[in-house]
């Protein structure tokens, strides 16, 4: 009964929503307080990120877009006929369908995403469009241990695709933890394919993360609008105000909710008492340089192996390779 008496909803919990609410309520009792940004990423808040991706100061999408496009052909030279390219965290395949125009034939497309539906609804509509992929989605969590579908695992090499600048959401060890992770789940002879955002000056990266139409403000109060709705949190969203700002010793954007004034909110049956100005860290969104994005792959056990940036150096695309393991000479031999 303890858990009915901390929270007011009847309804049994979904390993989701208890996860969601331990989470959430971790963050709000922390110093600084914070909240995951993959929560983000409920039904409206993932239509408000896809707005995001068109707004004439979010730059990264457009560039990376505009790379794989000058660049698909020498992409593509990485990848052998006949190998399974993988994407992790796929979303809509984007520009994952930009990279296989570019690609030689291959066993399969195994697109990997938490949400489902998402991609099963979006294996439903590439089908046609390459008549004989196969496509093969997996549902997992990407930062997890996950197998592979085995007409995957028989393909002769694995090719990794991590674009959208998501390995800028992780913490630095995050991303190591990523990169060997990938390494695993793709197996000898891989190669990884990432997208990342590049350092550069402040006013644009300002610009990109305090959109003059609001959006990127909306997309961070949404958390607290999935908190009213799931978790009945009493946020009173126009006491709350979206902060993002370039953190120059850190290379990140950092992305915050700020209390306008004193209060106290209810969260799941718990009271979280806010300064004036006291903010709950959302987001960090890490910048890389082609060097220190090559030292934290190579800490992983992935070599460089190619990389291509747009024309005024916004945003790249770097390849990994992973070293085969060394045959051992025979004795005698
Ligand atoms: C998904 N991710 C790479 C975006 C970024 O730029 O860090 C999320 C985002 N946050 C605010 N705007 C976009």
């Amino acid at each position: 009964m303890v858990a009915l008496a901390r929270s007011p909803r009847i309804q049994p919990k979904t390993d989701e929503t208890s996860a969601f609410e331990a989470d959430v309520l971790a963050g709000l009792h922390a110093t600084p307080k914070r909240l995951p940004p993959k929560y983000f990423y409920d039904g409206v808040g993932s239509q408000l990120f896809e707005r995001i991706t068109d707004l004439p100061e979010y730059y990264p999408t457009r560039c990376e877009m505009r790379i794989l496009r000058d660049h698909g052909r020498d992409i593509a030279r990485l990848v052998p006929q006949g190998a399974t390219l993988v994407e992790f965290g796929s979303g809509s395949s984007k520009k994952a369908r930009i990279l296989l125009r570019a690609l030689p034939p291959l066993a399969a497309y195994v697109p990997v995403d938490i949400c489902g539906e998402m991609i099963e609804q979006e294996a439903l509509e590439l089908r046609p469009d390459f008549p004989g992929l196969k496509v093969l989605p997996v549902t997992a969590d990407i930062t997890q241990q996950f197998t592979l579908p085995q007409e995957a695992l028989a393909a002769p090499v694995r090719i990794g695709f991590f674009p959208g600048s998501t390995i800028g959401n992780f913490e630095p060890h995050e991303a190591a933890a990523f990169l060997r992770n990938a390494a695993r789940i793709l197996g000898a002879g891989a190669t990884l394919i990432v997208g990342a955002d590049l350092v550069k000056p402040v006013d644009v990266l300002h610009a990109a993360y305090n959109d003059a139409a609001g959006v990127t403000a909306k997309f961070n109060l949404n958390l607290l609008v999935r908190i009213n709705r799931e978790l009945s949190g009493t946020f009173k969203l126009d006491t709350f105000e979206h902060h993002a700002f370039y953190n120059r010793e850190r290379h990140r954007i950092e992305m915050h909710l700020a209390s306008l004034k004193r209060q106290k909110v209810k969260v799941a049956g718990e009271t979280i008492d806010f300064r004036a100005g006291e903010t709950i860290h959302t987001e960090n969104s890490y910048k890389y340089s082609v060097d220190s994005l090559g030292a934290l792959a190579r800490g992983a056990g992935w070599q460089p192996a190619g990389g291509w940036t747009d024309e005024r150096n916004y945003f790249s695309i770097q390849a990994f390779a992973l070293a085969k393991p060394q045959t051992t000479p025979r004795a005698g031999g």
